[in-house]
């Protein structure tokens, strides 16, 4: 008879067989890229808050100074559940640390959200916001400034310009857009930034004391900073992806080729 010498008879195991083939998993690049924010922002003493993607028009309208008629209330740009919407913002998380009424707050959210727009390369009908909010006495613009300043050296490296441009956003008073320098230099920074050489990165503000009066906080004593950015845009900036689509497929052959940031 036969003998199949690299059999070992204790354990009963083929030492001759070929490899097994693992196959790792590995993280979507939208997880990766929060996990990174979330590490900075944790580092500067932020916590985690999250709450449900389907909201009440309170939480993610009414107590955030949108005005009764306000686009964003439409059909239009927004999806409703019976007398209920899909948060259009992480904003509606914000409310809802506010009102339970224990001060200061320094939180950061992220989440997905869903607004009802025609589905291209540049936008979808839901994305990821990551938003923060730090409301204490005495918190100043200057704080914002700096804690963005802090963000952005971190995340796209030491010495990268910013700038702030004035804005206007329902939630905030005053409110400004920060863009990164990204430079003219190459085809692709020409395209990406419209030939200004700056990128657009997140929105951000004073939260307005209609929010905080919303939330029964107390504007006399209390002030605040928030600010919110589009994971997938940062997402795609970071990985150079051209079609937010692609960030939706689940092809493993598109996901494995990212990794830690
Ligand atoms: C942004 C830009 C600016 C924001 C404001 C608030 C709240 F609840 F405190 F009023 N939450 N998020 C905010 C401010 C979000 O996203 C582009």
């Amino acid at each position: 008879t036969e003998v199949n010498l690299s059999v070992d008879h204790k354990t009963r195991q083929d030492s001759t067989l070929p490899v097994y083939q693992e196959t790792p998993g590995s993280f979507h690049p939208l997880r990766i890229v929060e996990d990174r924010l979330l590490d900075i922002f944790f580092s500067l003493g932020f916590d985690l808050a999250e709450g449900p993607e389907i909201e009440d028009d309170k939480h993610n309208f009414a107590s955030l100074n949108f005005a009764e008629d306000h686009p964003a209330r439409d059909m239009q740009d927004t999806f409703f559940v019976a007398d209920y919407v899909l948060r259009t913002h992480t904003s509606s998380v914000q409310i809802r640390e506010m009102e339970k009424g224990k001060l200061p707050l320094r939180l950061v959210m992220p989440g997905r959200v869903y607004r009802n727009e025609a589905v291209s390369a540049r936008s979808n009908c839901f994305f990821h916001q990551i938003e923060g909010l730090y409301i204490d006495k005495g918190v100043s613009f200057a704080d914002l400034k700096r804690t963005l300043y802090y963000f952005v050296q971190q995340f796209f490296g030491e010495g990268t310009k910013v700038r702030f441009r004035s804005s206007y956003f329902p939630f905030t008073e005053p409110s400004a857009e920060m863009d990164i320098w990204a430079g003219l230099d190459t085809e692709e920074n020409r395209r990406l930034t419209k030939g200004t050489g700056w990128l657009e990165v997140l929105g951000c503000g004073m939260v307005h004391p209609n929010v905080l009066e919303s939330c029964n906080i107390d504007t006399s004593e209390y002030t605040g900073f928030a600010f919110g950015m589009g994971i997938d845009r940062i997402t795609m900036l970071k990985y150079g992806i051209n079609d937010i689509r692609d960030l939706f497929v689940n092809d493993k052959r598109l996901l494995s080729q990212f990794s830690g940031i």
